[in-house]
């Protein structure tokens, strides 16, 4: 009997372990980038603040994150928006740098325009000063090949 308990177990062991690596499929294929981040992925979801560290994003912050990713360029899609207006802001840069040139800085509670990369580089830059803090941001990021999406290409 007690072999019979091991082989259960074990096996228990295995699906638990199969399990938990299928939970963290959608997890890391959707990465949810902390700030300072890195980002090499062909798409995602960047959110600030990341989820469980809010509701709102804290004073005096300052966070970049610099986007390297395979294909020609970048799109970046905001699904939510709520900076405090003048005081806050995100940069999007056209390149890996802070000193790349500016697509545009956002403030306030529009969503700002798709933005799309002349390269496979993107750095966004999130500064707030020491009054009034608000949700934060979320967008959608995906890659593009001369054109064509990867997201799409591997997804179908
Ligand atoms: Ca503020």
């Amino acid at each position: 009997m007690k072999i019979i308990g091991d082989i259960m177990s074990q096996r228990y062991c295995l699906i638990l372990f199969m399990k938990v690596i299928l939970l963290m499929i959608p997890a890391s294929r959707n990465s949810i980038a902390e700030c300072g981040d890195h980002i090499n992925k062909d798409s995602g979801i960047l959110k600030y603040p990341a989820v469980g560290r809010g509701p709102q994003y804290p004073s005096y912050i300052d966070c970049s994150w610099v986007f390297e990713t395979p294909g020609t360029s970048i799109v970046l899609k905001f699904t939510s928006f709520s900076i405090e207006s003048d005081h806050d802001l995100v940069y999007i840069r056209d390149g890996k740098s802070k000193m790349s040139p500016l697509l545009g800085q956002y403030s306030g509670d529009t969503l700002p325009p798709i933005l799309t990369t002349s390269t496979n580089k993107a750095f966004i830059h999130f500064t707030s000063d020491g009054t009034v803090s608000k949700d934060g941001f979320s967008l959608d990021w995906f890659t593009v090949d001369n054109g064509i999406s990867l997201d799409i290409v591997i997804s179908y």
